[in-house]
């Protein structure tokens, strides 16, 4: 019998995967493109859509170096919300929001966004003013928000644990009645089937290695599988990857590269209706359609490519739920898996113009930016379309790193960073 070690079963595996990406069929790639869109996430599908559909630029290519929506997209646990803190990110989560409350229909796709309402909980006397502050800004903005009370939070999640016994004891929330879940990768694959009848080609197993550059202006992309593309703008919208593509460049982003994992228990029968959320126990959850629990923790502290997490912290996270869930503790869980999340150092993403002429990046969404996909890619197709930055996107220019103006949103970021 052939004995195989593990790492020669490891070198099969990975070139069958290889071969598998190679033989994936796409359309014949053009010379030319007007924009190519560098990452066939969420966002970079949603920004080749309204490329075409708002602003009729149809001579469009999304590369993408494995499938649609494999990376942080098809990764994530579907939180959807817009109650931050600040002006700027709360216009333009809200701007999400509501493109988020037609998109089935705009897409003529169901992507499931289910408004189950989302409770960010409060522990402490601190957290229950930051949660006074935040809802009321919220509510200046015309976004809907309310303060409960720990027996507010029992009416909307009966089995939750609002002892005063617990470690964590729970004061109150914040509640926002209009966010909630959807489905992510019908996301993905409904912007990229709407994208797709509107012209633009999707190549997938393609990953850009450089840049083609003339001086300091871009004329097109370097791939792994056709070579140089050419392309009169392009836009990187690469998450976790953002800072290798800036350094094909030649310029830095404040930008690190960290784990983010999520798990799912067995499906179990229907036992939460809504999102509840606690940056103070280092955990979230909410119940998906199928039953599953999804449950999403902090961020790995260590930075790296790799869209996998570590041991201790997932044990946090499940001693988090079993805090506010004590019945959670005999929930078998079934899959655990990590996403690489591309966090700034105001947890607020980077949109617009960079160094290089014709190169336009919209990254640094972190632990956020699943929620923010219809409205990302609404604003950077104006971007890309016009070469003028929107109104909602100006506060997030690169710039600010240099002026100073940043807006800090850790607080409403939900997660522990
Ligand atoms: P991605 O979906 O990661 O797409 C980027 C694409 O670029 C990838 O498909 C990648 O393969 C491709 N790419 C990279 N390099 C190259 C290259 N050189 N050439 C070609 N293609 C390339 N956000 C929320 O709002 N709510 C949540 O509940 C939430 N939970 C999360 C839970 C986890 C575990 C994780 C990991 C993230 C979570 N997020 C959440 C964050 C959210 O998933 C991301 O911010 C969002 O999905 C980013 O979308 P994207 O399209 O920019 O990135
Ligand atoms: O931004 O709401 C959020 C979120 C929840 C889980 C991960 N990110």
């Amino acid at each position: 019998m052939q004995r195989f070690s593990a790492f020669s079963l490891f070198r099969h595996a990975l070139s069958h995967h290889q071969n598998w990406q190679r033989s994936w069929r796409n359309p014949e790639p053009k010379k030319h493109y007007d924009v190519i869109i560098v990452g066939g996430g969420g966002h970079g599908l949603a920004t080749a859509y309204y490329l075409a559909k708002v602003h009729n630029v149809t001579n469009i290519a999304v590369i993408e170096k494995g499938y649609l929506g494999g990376g942080n997209t098809g990764r994530n646990t579907t939180i959807v919300r817009s109650n931050y803190l600040w002006d700027e990110a709360a216009h333009l989560y809200e701007h999400s929001l509501k493109l988020w409350e037609t998109l089935s229909t705009e897409l003529n796709y169901n992507v499931m966004f289910s408004q189950r309402g989302v409770l960010n909980l409060g522990h402490t006397l601190q957290d229950m003013r930051d949660i006074e502050r935040r809802v009321s800004a919220n509510r200046l903005n015309g976004i809907d928000g309310e303060v409960l009370d720990a027996s507010g939070v029992k009416k909307i999640v009966p089995h939750i644990d609002i002892t005063s016994a617990r470690r964590y004891p729970i004061l109150g929330a914040s509640w926002q009645p209009r966010g909630g879940v959807a489905r992510h990768d019908a996301v993905a694959w409904g912007y990229a089937r709407a994208a797709d009848a509107l012209g633009v080609d999707l190549l997938q197993a393609c990953a850009v290695t450089g840049f083609e550059l003339e001086g300091d202006q871009l004329r097109g992309v370097v791939t792994d599988r056709y070579g140089v593309i050419h392309a009169g703008r392009v836009g990187c919208v690469v998450a976790g990857n953002s800072g290798v593509l800036a350094g094909y460049g030649g310029f830095e982003l404040p930008i690190e590269s960290h784990p983010l994992q999520a798990l799912v228990s067995e499906p179990i029968k229907p036992i939460l209706n809504t999102v509840v959320m606690s940056n103070q126990v280092h955990g979230y959850v909410s119940q998906s359609d199928k039953g599953d629990l999804v449950i999403g923790a902090g961020i790995d502290s260590y930075t790296g490519y790799g869209q996998r997490g570590s041991m201790p912290v997932i044990e946090h996270t499940l001693a988090a739920m079993i805090e506010l869930f004590p019945m959670f503790s005999r929930v078998p869980m079934n899959r655990q898996w990590g996403g690489i999340v591309d966090t700034t150092p105001d947890a607020c993403p980077i949109i617009g113009k960079t160094p290089v002429e014709n190169l336009y990046f919209n990254c640094g969404w972190g632990t956020g930016g699943f929620k923010a996909t219809p409205g990302s890619g609404h604003v950077f197709a104006d971007c890309l379309a016009s070469d003028e930055i929107p109104a909602l996107a100006k506060p997030f220019a690169l710039d600010r790193f240099y002026s100073g103006a940043l807006i800090d949103e850790h607080g409403a970021a939900g997660v522990a960073h």
